[in-house]
């Protein structure tokens, strides 16, 4: 089947002179005047810094006729909290949203720098740990995109998410200076500036008229600095801003002190202060049980809910009118303190009555749950959130009041029913549960795949959706399309849109255009060429990073994702053994050449995770260095994963592994950027890996291993494998291995945990899934072998990919939670250049 023609209205403008020279001049004044150089003293970092703020400067517009626009329509805002943005890079998201990647190009040739020497100067702005914060960078894209007035609100940490050192094998963590050099795309506001107070004590006070009120005197005041960073979405029409808080002292030194000699005393409050946007909290799935993290929620959550409200009072005038004009979304726990914050002010800044003030807390508000492991779910002790935020317990008390007495009508009688649901959990020390505040508090209470939601009803949730039943509903998390294609697969992009034409960069449902050519061997080839040349580019950075040779040839096995027992790394390892076992056996036999890719980061506490990061280097050493198996396994771990590391990896995959206990993955969104790439997934059926089979057929993915119901049996009838293990000769030969220290002769016990956990401690079901995974992956080794079907399935699984687009999880938001219009979308704006 031919490829269709392009139609001439999506046809790429040709450059024209006239705006070249245009974006010429501009980045040149911006290295004169903003950075002070001449070109010919210019570094390559300086030219990124021209080149990115004359592209602000066009955002800038756009973004000043945005904010107009919405404003003069009186239009709903979406104001989207969270602890968590893990953008990576601007640059070339914003050229290609506002069609100027090429012109970018060529201006920036002309003047003798490379636009992707210029790209790789920008450090990635790594303000998250893993999916929770990337999925957060990807609605910012999509809401703009969908012309959504919104606001991303969160920290600007000084210190990113730790920088990882591979140190023989061991992780190490090293600050991220992602600031060092400036920020080009953010605006300071040193005018908008709330004072967040922490401390101190409650009085309650009764004035001339016989009201009483309760009157907060806090001990300790911070105040937060807005910076603004403009999100342009795709064709430039709409811009957004992602405005993080920056902490600082009111009084930055105290003279007094300073002048007596005690110079560190002079600054002390200040050091507190700024503490609260120092870093980010690199744990991923288990909360920190410290008071700075306490600090850091309230703090932002307190400056976002003050600024979204004056500019409610600026445009609208009426506080009563809060809910029809803001939807505040919640991402996990960590905002929750919006629910008494939003109720603190209405209340006791805006003197509404209790009921009218909860009527529009819960309008407004909707949380989204990412996680469903216990361990997981925030809770604060009672005495230190009292020390903290003492106005806030009373609130969180007062509601607690009315919400248990409903469960008493509820359920009259059940005391067990009551300390389920209640905000206090009394059963470990008195703590104050975050989740369930969450809960109560939002209208809408949203779990991120199909299986997640409804596990959610059954499991953390179960009590609290049968007092507020219809509250939970399900939208399944999304991929901006512009990054994970567009942008970082141009190769794919080309060929996609030769064949499905244009219209798919507007629409991606015009994906399943790739359907026709899935059999046609012509497309396949090309397919095929694509793939092989991101993996050559993968196998140049695999070399220069780790000096390990690898061919783009073998099938590139990936697994990239935070380390986490549940995220079974520990299982992929274990078939590695018993694979590089298999060959070393009959080096003669037509092994398919593998390549095990792992990237990710383990939070720094986790001790265990770390120890599976060694073990994966221990292994790599000795399967990379053995030549009896010809090359036909090579292990690498790449160090430091970030965004910009998954925009080369996710291209160059032939597999994806999305291997987790079924039960513990939410959602997954590495499982849908490496499917949308053409890799096939081998999988667990958990979170949305249950959906991309859906999506994109039995017969296009691998599934593997116990389901979540048969997990949870399992686990009750004990946690010892033995009998799993010696039914499967392969696994009790890799244990063995490992346990005898056949990775790690230097230190023959390094691996005795991992060995013991494996047979006596299977909470994550490695052992126990080992054989249904060790046999799915010959599978895959088959079907590799028969070329063309390999193919078929990848295109197949790129052409049916579209649902996951985070447009789709965006509109469902808007619909559903939030009740704002979006751009339609089979109806791209007008390209119109900038
Ligand atoms: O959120 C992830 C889920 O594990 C993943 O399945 C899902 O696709 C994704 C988006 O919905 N959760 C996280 O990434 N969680 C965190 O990063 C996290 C950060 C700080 C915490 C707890 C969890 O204190």
């Amino acid at each position: 089947m031919p490829a269709q023609p392009v139609p001439e209205k999506f046809q790429q403008p040709p450059i024209d002179e006239l705006a070249l020279s245009e974006i010429k001049s501009a980045i040149l004044a911006k290295l004169t005047l903003a950075i002070g150089k001449e070109a010919t003293q210019a570094t390559k970092h300086d030219w990124y810094k021209a080149a990115a703020l004359a592209l602000r400067d066009r955002i800038v517009h756009r973004w000043l006729v945005s904010e107009k626009e919405s404003y003069d329509a009186g239009r709903k805002r979406v104001y989207y909290l969270s602890l968590e943005f893990l953008i990576g890079r601007l640059f070339t998201d914003a050229l290609n949203n506002m069609g100027l990647l090429a012109q970018y190009g060529a201006a920036l040739g002309d003047l003798g720098v490379g636009l992707n020497d210029l790209r790789k100067c920008e450090p990635d702005a790594a303000l998250g740990n893993g999916g929770l914060g990337r999925l957060a960078a990807c609605f910012m894209e999509s809401m703009a995109t969908l012309e959504i007035p919104a606001i991303g609100y969160g920290i600007r940490y000084d210190y990113g998410l730790f920088r990882q050192i591979i140190n023989h094998g061991w992780q190490q963590e090293f600050p991220d200076e992602w600031l060092s050099f400036g920020n080009p795309w953010e605006l300071q506001r040193p005018e908008v500036v709330y004072q967040v107070k922490f401390g101190g004590s409650v009085e309650q006070v009764t004035d001339p008229k016989g009201v009483t009120r309760a009157v907060w005197t806090p001990i300790e005041t911070v105040q937060a600095m807005a910076y603004d960073t403009p999100i342009v979405g795709w064709r430039g029409e709409h811009v957004n801003a992602l405005r993080l808080w920056s902490a600082r002292a009111p009084d930055p030194m105290l003279i007094d002190v300073f002048n007596t000699g005690d110079y560190l005393g002079a600054t002390a409050h200040e050091a507190r202060a700024e503490a609260i946007c120092k870093f980010l909290y690199p744990n991923d799935e288990s909360p920190a049980g410290r008071e700075l993290r306490l600090r850091q929620e309230y703090f932002f959550v307190s400056a976002s809910l003050q600024d979204l409200i004056k500019r409610h009072l600026d445009s609208d005038g009426q506080i009563r009118n809060l809910a029809k004009k803001a939807a505040i979304q919640l991402n996990d726990t960590h905002p929750s303190l919006a629910v008494t914050e939003l109720m603190r002010l209405l209340i006791d800044v805006h003197h509404l009555r209790w009921d009218d003030a909860w009527q529009i807390t819960t309008a407004t508000l909707s949380y989204t749950n990412h996680t469903l492991l216990p361990e997981a779910l925030e809770t604060w002790p009672l005495d230190l959130f009292e020390r903290t935020l003492p106005r806030h317990l009373q609130i969180i008390y007062r509601i607690n009041e009315a919400h248990l007495a409903l469960a008493e009508q509820r359920c009259p009688g059940d005391i067990e029913f009551r300390a389920s649901v209640s905000l206090i959990d009394e059963r470990a020390g008195r703590r104050v549960r975050m989740g369930h505040l969450a809960f109560i508090g939002s209208h809408r209470i949203n779990g991120v795949s199909a299986m997640h939601s409804d596990l959610m009803k059954e499991t953390v949730f179960h009590d609290l959706n049968h007092l507020y039943p219809d509250r939970i509903t399900n939208k399944t998390n999304g991929i901006t399309f512009r990054r994970w294609l567009t942008l970082a697969n141009p190769g794919l992009t080309d060929l996609v849109r030769s064949a499905c034409g244009d219209e798919v960069l507007d629409d991606p449902t015009r994906l399943d255009r790739l359907e026709a050519f899935a059999g046609d061997s012509a497309f396949q080839q090309q397919f095929r060429t694509v793939k092989h040349r991101n993996k050559i580019a993968l196998a140049r950075l695999i070399s220069e990073r780790n000096g390990i040779r690898v061919d783009p040839g073998a099938l590139f096995d990936v697994q990239i994702k935070r380390i986490h027992e549940y995220k079974r790394q520990l299982l992929n390892v274990l078939e590695t053994v018993a694979l590089y076992h298999a060959i070393k056996d009959e080096p003669n036999r037509d092994w398919v050449p593998r390549v095990k890719i792992f990237a990710g980061k383990a939070a720094a506490s986790y001790r265990y995770a770390k120890l599976i990061i060694k073990l994966i280097n221990d292994v790599a050493e000795v399967v990379n260095n053995d030549a009896s198996i010809g090359g036909k396994l090579k292990v690498v771990f790449l160090a430091d994963y970030n965004v910009s590391l998954a925009e080369v990896i996710i291209p160059a995959a032939d597999l994806s592994e999305q291997i987790s206990t079924a039960g513990m993955e939410a959602s997954g969104t590495g499982n849908m950027k490496l499917a949308l790439n053409g890799a096939l997934t081998i999988g667990t059926l958990d979170g949305a890996n249950i959906e991309i089979r859906d999506h994109v057929g039995a017969e296009n993915i691998a599934i593997f291993g116990m389901e979540a119901l048969e997990v949870v049996a399992r686990r009750a009838q004990g946690l010892d494998a033995n009998d799993v293990i010696t039914r499967s000769q392969p696994l009790a030969r890799a244990i063995r291995a490992i346990d005898a220290g056949a990775f790690s002769p230097d230190d023959p016990a390094r691996f005795a945990s991992v060995a013991h956990a494996l047979r006596h401690l299977d909470h994550y079901m490695v052992s126990a899934d080992f054989d249904s995974y060790y046999e799915a992956q010959r599978g895959i080794d088959a079907r590799w072998a028969a070329g063309p079907a390999w193919t078929r399935a990848g295109i197949l699984n790129v052409a049916r990919m579209a649902w996951f687009s985070s447009d789709r999880t965006i509109r469902e938001y808007a619909e559903d939670i939030w009740d704002v219009p979006t751009r339609h979308a089979t109806q791209p704006p007008p390209a119109r250049l900038a």
